[in-house]
């Protein structure tokens, strides 16, 4: 599907250290198109119901505070099989068992502070894209490399 969507989120570590343009960067230069960004810094709210799973996880709390620390950099990217080729692109949970070449793998390396988030399915995807935005935010453009130019 062309037309899969997924969510990615910079993380308030990832801003800090002013890695939003290079992670930018890896996903147009896969080929994925950009089709909503915002930046904002989150609720407790939108937060507790985007980690809705890991409520009772231990790190629950403190990753809730991590996460609505400072800004965060929430985008939508679109394309063929995204939410699986964006986890691959991001790497691992825990930095350390990361590839080198994924985001986490090369700017990461504790599970507290691991830079970017990725949906893991489809399903999720359409959950948390619902969640962050509203749908007249995400803009349905055309390529212009795929788009007749003949005037
Ligand atoms: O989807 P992903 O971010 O790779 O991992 P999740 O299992 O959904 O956990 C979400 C988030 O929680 C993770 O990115 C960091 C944090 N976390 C943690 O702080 N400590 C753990 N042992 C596991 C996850
Ligand atoms: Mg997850």
């Amino acid at each position: 599907d062309v037309k899969e969507r997924t969510l990615i989120a910079i993380k308030p570590d990832g801003v800090q250290r002013r890695l939003v343009g290079q992670i930018i960067q890896r996903f147009e230069q896969r080929g994925f198109k950009l089709v909503g960004l915002k930046m904002l810094q989150a609720s407790q709210d939108i937060l507790s119901e985007h980690y809705c799973d890991l409520r009772t996880k231990p790190f629950y709390s403190s990753l809730l505070r991590y996460m609505s620390s400072g800004p965060l950099v929430v985008m939508v990217w679109e394309g063929h099989n995204v939410v699986q080729t964006s986890r691959t692109m991001v790497g691992s949970t825990n930095p350390a068992e990361a590839q080198a070449g994924t985001v986490r793998g090369d700017f990461s390396i504790h599970v507290s502070r691991n830079v970017i988030h990725a949906s893991d399915s489809v399903e999720g995807a359409q959950k948390e894209i619902q969640l962050w935005f509203q749908s007249k935010d995400l803009l349905d453009w055309d390529c212009w490399d795929q788009t007749s130019t003949s005037e």
